[in-house]
């Protein structure tokens, strides 16, 4: 059975007005050295693409997907085989997962564990047909009602070896789906009220339950990368993973740097009150930079929109930051974003998912002829000049003390600074984005 009706997508230049087509992801073009595949590593996700259907605080889903029908077992294996189709018309190399999207809970926990077994066997087959891979796999720790004051971070220990639990049965369903990452969304680990939270022994308990998972991966021979996505708020007022800052600083406490990189989220970042492109940067500056969950947020409202990414500005700068990091090694583009609720059909799912790739492909080639060209770079080096020579070099080389410097500023106080030019360089931005 075909739930798409629509043939594979192929690439047909940026002159294409066809809505089915791409206009500038072509796959194999080589950009700096590698296909263009190869730099983006795309991903469908699960929960977003093939659960969702519209549904939000005021109304119920306006979208009515054939494959969700039918018992847990046929609508997960339904979910799945529309899953293959989309990815495989689409070119999209990898997808992402939850363990409850992939299949619904059963009636208790090891009930649950039985069936992420037969679907994981099911997946794994159209794997192996299709050739399509899974970027990374998390653990729903979140959405059901026993997560209500968090999971690893709950003040009931129940809830907390629950959640060990359900996290141990998701990496070895990755493991066996050959993830390549694994990823913690702590989407309830935060609080509403310091009135009645711990936020001390929260922490160390959030910190103890990563260090147990990192020990499990090692103890059953999981290599995937493990990856930490902050996010400042909502569902929980104030998320202890606020930015990447703040995870990297709870992580070094922890000593559990060594183990984790980020999957930043362009939403959240906004959220957090940064451009995506301060969050990549963080990350890309201290080596934690893993993976993406490219969306956009809308700057009018304060909430987590997800929505496809059609801004070619920032998904410019995005792989500018990427590029800089000698690409996303085992990360990838994770699109954690859905269509809108007036947007029902199934087509504008595949509408939606071009629109994306386009602009990162388009983002991607813009920000590799910045860096080619070196149009911001040499602007910046020469910024800095001041430190390549003289007191500069020396409090660079961390040589001089207090002293030394006042001796200096008593001879050097008629400062004399330079433009920092940001006009002239948002103006060669956008002449490289016109090109
Ligand atoms: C929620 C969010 C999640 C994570 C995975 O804001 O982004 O979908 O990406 O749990
Ligand atoms: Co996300």
């Amino acid at each position: 059975m075909e739930y798409f009706n629509f043939k594979k997508i192929n690439y047909e230049g940026k002159n294409s007005t066809n809505p089915l087509a791409f206009k500038h992801y072509n796959e194999n073009e080589i950009v700096l050295g590698k296909s263009m595949k190869e730099h983006l590593r795309f991903a469908m996700s699960w929960w977003h693409t093939l659960c969702a259907e519209g549904a939000d605080q005021f109304g119920v889903g306006t979208a009515d997907r054939p494959w969700n029908k039918g018992d847990i077992i046929s609508a997960a294996k339904a979910k799945v085989d529309a899953g293959f189709e989309f990815m495989s018309k689409l070119s999209i190399p990898y997808f992402c997962f939850h363990d409850r999207d992939i299949i619904a809970e059963g009636k208790n926990l090891a009930e649950t564990n039985e069936l992420l077994d037969i679907i994981s066997d099911y997946i794994l087959e159209k794997m192996q047909e299709t050739g399509i891979k899974c970027l990374w796999g998390t653990a729903n720790c979140f959405n059901h009602k026993r997560y209500v004051h968090g999971a690893g971070t709950s003040c009931n220990a129940d809830v907390f070896a629950y959640a060990a639990a359900q996290i141990k049965k998701a990496i070895e369903i990755t493991k066996k789906l050959g993830g390549e990452n694994y990823v913690f969304w702590g989407g309830r680990e935060g609080y509403e009220t310091l009135l009645n939270t711990n936020t001390e022994l929260e922490l160390d308990n959030f910190a103890y339950l990563l260090k147990l998972a990192v020990d499990y991966a090692k103890k059953i021979g999981f290599t995937g990368q493990f990856l930490i996505e902050p996010k400042p708020k909502e569902p929980t007022k104030h998320q202890y993973d606020f930015d990447t800052q703040t995870v990297l600083s709870f992580l070094r406490k922890y000593n559990l740097d060594a183990y984790f990189k980020m999957n930043i989220e362009a939403n959240h970042a906004t959220l957090a009150g940064h451009t995506f492109q301060h969050e990549l940067n963080l990350a890309r500056i201290n080596n934690v930079l893993g993976s993406i969950d490219a969306n956009q947020g809308d700057m009018l409202l304060g909430w987590d929109t997800d929505q496809f990414p059609t801004n070619v500005y920032d998904a410019t700068l995005a792989m500018y930051e990427v590029i800089k990091n000698g690409g996303l090694h085992k990360g990838g583009l994770n699109f954690d974003s859905k269509v809108r609720r007036g947007s029902f059909e199934e087509e504008d799912l595949a509408i939606a998912y071009i629109a994306g790739m386009d602009t990162f492909a388009k983002g991607l080639k813009v920000a590799a002829k910045l860096y080619e060209d070196k149009a911001l770079e040499l602007f910046v080096e020469n910024r800095y000049s001041s430190y390549n020579s003289g007191i500069g070099l020396e409090i660079k080389n961390q040589n001089v003390d207090f002293e030394a410097l006042e001796q200096y500023a008593l001879a050097h106080d008629q400062i004399k600074n330079e433009s920092g030019k940001q006009e002239l360089l948002e103006t060669i931005l956008n002449q490289y984005i016109y090109k």
